[in-house]
């Protein structure tokens, strides 16, 4: 018994970083508008996504805390099109215990407006989409499902949130439009989600705009339709007052509750982490607190502010560790053998279309009609994102990238023209492009590129091929990361074709802690 004493101080570590804590984010990089909802032990959430294509991703959990990625709710195969508008805002998804089926409803702002999709498995085929043509119905649309079955749909009115009730699989409409509230006075009140906890429905919604106004307040009525009264307690989740001035997370807001299958809540709802207080790249985060009910209200992680390190109790962990949970540096590196995995978007048309595979990786063509760009989310400050890329024509621009959906890019890029080769950085942002050229050898089909992103700054390096005496890497430039940000998307980081066709067997993204 007394040689396996020495265990014990092992085992207690192990119970006690089990037991509590975890980091935040929860999904990092760009997640907002969380929405989640639960079926026995299994979690699944889903965020806004744009004019990302594959849309809507869904990821799937066991705890609540270790998210992977399983699937889209919307794709090309049953008829995302994302030709105009801005895309994919605010969904929410929810299971229906009365027909066994999993609905996510959503808005393609000027691209159809609202529609709703749904699947018996989330991680499969979702069904085409039903389209609510009501002009009444703004962004943010949320379901409700009484136990019968029953459907409320909730979502931004004018300058207010209103409901109406629908049949999911039809788009009926079986009920008119009620006035349900217009918040407590914040601007944009939204990202409204009802919810029955014991006697009384409860209307949670967001105000002050998704920037650092961002808070959440919460309302109750005995009646569905209301009237709703105020929390005693709002705002319920909030960094805008002192206590969180100088807390490293902001923006707080567009949550969604979930009774977890142990009987604990929980909050999911998105949040940032400023640059120096004032930017953030990565875009708004999935983020996640504890909730506690008391005399039929709820408090957040106690005081309605959360921190970088969540000293609570989680659920039993996942053996499996997503990205944002792993205490060690992260590499992974993408050979293409089987083609493009899910993990990778293009902006409005499919990544199939952009890039095919061919026997030596993908190869991704310039185009007219689209931006010849497919990319992973960027998923945290500190990253190496590099490339192997050959051009095998005598002409061609071919590079790596880092990209938000409104245009703002910068560049690496290998140069073939009239004979020569260069290495190219370019930062664009709106009408400012700031491109330095270095001339390499004329030979030169394969060359490493690398964007080194170290939170206030993009490094720009290239090495030529492996082969080669002389391939160390060189820096070619660097950039604020100041104009990557703003809007409400995150950044994408892939290869990118302006001229030719480049092909490509090996991507590596390293994330250092
Ligand atoms: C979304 C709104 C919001 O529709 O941002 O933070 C908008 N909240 O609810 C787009 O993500």
């Amino acid at each position: 018994m007394k040689r396996y004493l020495f265990i014990i101080p092992f085992l207690l570590i192990a119970l006690f970083c089990s037991a509590h804590g975890y980091r935040k984010p929860v999904i990092s990089g760009m997640a907002p508008d969380p929405s989640v909802c639960r079926v026995g032990n299994d979690y699944y959430l889903v965020t806004s996504s744009f004019i990302q294509n594959p849309a809507l991703p869904i990821y799937h959990s066991k705890d609540l805390i270790n998210w992977e990625l399983i699937n889209y709710a919307v794709t090309n195969e049953n008829g995302l099109d994302l030709s105009k508008g801005e895309g994919m805002y605010a969904p929410t998804i929810r299971y229906n215990p009365h027909d066994s089926t999993f609905y996510v409803i959503c808005t393609n702002v000027g691209g159809g407006q609202n529609f709703i999709v749904h699947s018996k498995h989330p991680d499969s085929t979702w069904s085409k989409p039903v389209w609510l043509t009501n002009p009444r119905m703004g962004i943010d649309p949320s379901l409700f499902f009484e136990e019968d079955g029953t459907c409320y749909m909730q979502c931004t009115g004018d300058n207010n949130i209103i409901q109406i009730m629908i049949d999911p699989k039809t788009g009926e409409e079986i009920s008119s439009f009620h006035y349900l509230t217009d918040g407590l006075g914040g601007r944009y009140p939204e990202g409204p989600h009802m919810y029955k906890v014991g006697n009384y429905y409860y209307l949670m919604i967001s105000e002050g705009g998704t920037e650092f106004g961002h808070h959440v307040n919460l309302f109750r009525s005995d009646d569905i339709w209301g009237p709703f009264m105020p929390a005693p307690n709002n705002p319920i989740l909030s960094h805008v007052g002192k206590n969180a001035q100088s807390n490293p997370i902001q923006c707080t807001g567009h949550a969604d509750l979930i009774e977890a299958h142990d009987g604990s809540w929980w909050m999911v709802f998105l949040a940032t982490r400023p640059i120096l207080w004032t930017f953030y790249p990565l875009g708004r985060e999935t983020f996640l607190a504890p909730v506690e009910w008391k005399n039929g209200w709820l408090t957040v992680n106690g005081n309605g502010t959360v921190t970088e390190e969540m000293n609570v109790k989680p659920l039993p962990q996942d053996s499996k560790k997503s990205i944002s949970q792993r205490k060690n540096s992260v590499r992974v590196i993408y050979g293409f053998e089987h083609g493009i995995s899910n993990d990778w978007n293009a902006y409005r048309v499919s990544p199939q279309t952009v890039a095919t595979k061919v026997s030596e990786g993908i190869e991704i063509k310039a185009s007219n009609e689209y931006d010849a760009f497919i990319g992973i989310r960027q998923l945290d400050y500190n990253m190496d994102a590099e490339i192997k890329l050959e051009i095998a024509d005598w002409e061609g621009e071919a590079g790596i990238c880092v990209h938000h959906d409104d245009g703002k890019r910068y560049n690496l890029a290998l140069v073939r023209e009239n004979g020569k080769a260069f290495i190219k950085s370019e930062c664009l942002f709106n009408s400012v492009n700031q491109v330095q050229t270095v001339e390499i050898d004329s030979k030169t089909h394969v060359v490493y590129l690398k964007i080194s992103s170290q939170k206030e700054l993009y490094k720009f390096y290239w090495k030529y091929d492996n082969s080669s005496k002389d391939n160390v890497w060189r820096e070619i430039g660097q950039m604020d990361s100041y104009f990557l940000a703003g809007g409400f998307s995150g950044l994408l980081v892939g290869p990118y074709v302006k001229k030719g066709k480049a092909t490509t067997n090996w991507f590596c993204v390293t994330y250092h802690k």
